[in-house]
């Protein structure tokens, strides 16, 4: 298994999700022009990352599908509840509530913020999605309770961008949990991993 990998964007939630499992994997970063290379393009449309290579040599592409299949390929890391089972909707729900929520509420901001524009009504939008956020993780640790999942990897990243970017400013159970977050031994491996220098 071979992950396409550019430190510092998306593709760091498959990397951890690797670390999570602990099973062996190639990386391959991709700091530069190769994204968009005729080769990378092969392995996704848009010459982004992530792109996880699997071992019959095809390619998977979009950071949650990556997470999720690491997740079903390692059923004894209990990043994913059994097919079928409540533990796995709730898994789904947050992973899709990641991806749209979230997302859709933290990166127009972002994105608002860095053209000077207003940011009142943007802001508005991500109240009640880091409402509903605060509202689960009070009984924590995670997202499902007392099981980390991939629901986890996945929220935390763009609500920690929330943080960064000063969308949201807060103590209580949403930093906590992001704290928790960072100080997995995976994800600190996942953080670590950078671009060789000159
Ligand atoms: N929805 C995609 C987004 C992928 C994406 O936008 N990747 C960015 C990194 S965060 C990228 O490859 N940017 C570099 C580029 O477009 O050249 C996912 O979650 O995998």
């Amino acid at each position: 298994m071979r992950l396409y990998h550019l430190p510092g964007s998306r593709s760091t939630r498959a990397l951890w999700t690797l670390e999570e499992i602990g099973a062996p994997y190639e990386l391959a970063l991709l700091p530069g022009d190769e994204r968009r290379g005729e080769e990378h393009l092969r392995r996704h449309p848009l010459g982004r990352v992530p792109v996880l290579e699997l071992d019959d040599g095809r390619h998977v592409f979009e950071s949650g599908a990556i997470c999720l299949h690491l997740a079903d390929l390692h059923p004894d890391a209990g990043l994913l509840g059994p097919v079928g089972s409540t533990e796995r909707a709730l898994v789904y729900q947050w992973a899709f509530f990641a991806f749209s929520e979230l997302e859709g509420t933290v990166f127009p901001w972002m994105r608002a913020k860095r053209a000077g524009q207003d940011l009142d009504a943007l802001a508005e939008r991500f109240t009640p999605v880091a409402a509903a956020l605060r509202a689960t993780l009070s009984e924590g640790p995670w997202l499902l309770g007392d099981r980390f999942t991939v629901a986890d990897v996945l929220c935390s990243g763009p609500l920690g961008a929330a943080f960064r970017r000063g969308l949201i400013d807060e103590d209580g159970p949403l930093r906590d949990y992001l704290d928790r977050a960072a100080a997995r031994p995976a994800n600190v491996r996942a953080e670590a991993v950078r671009v060789p220098g000159p």
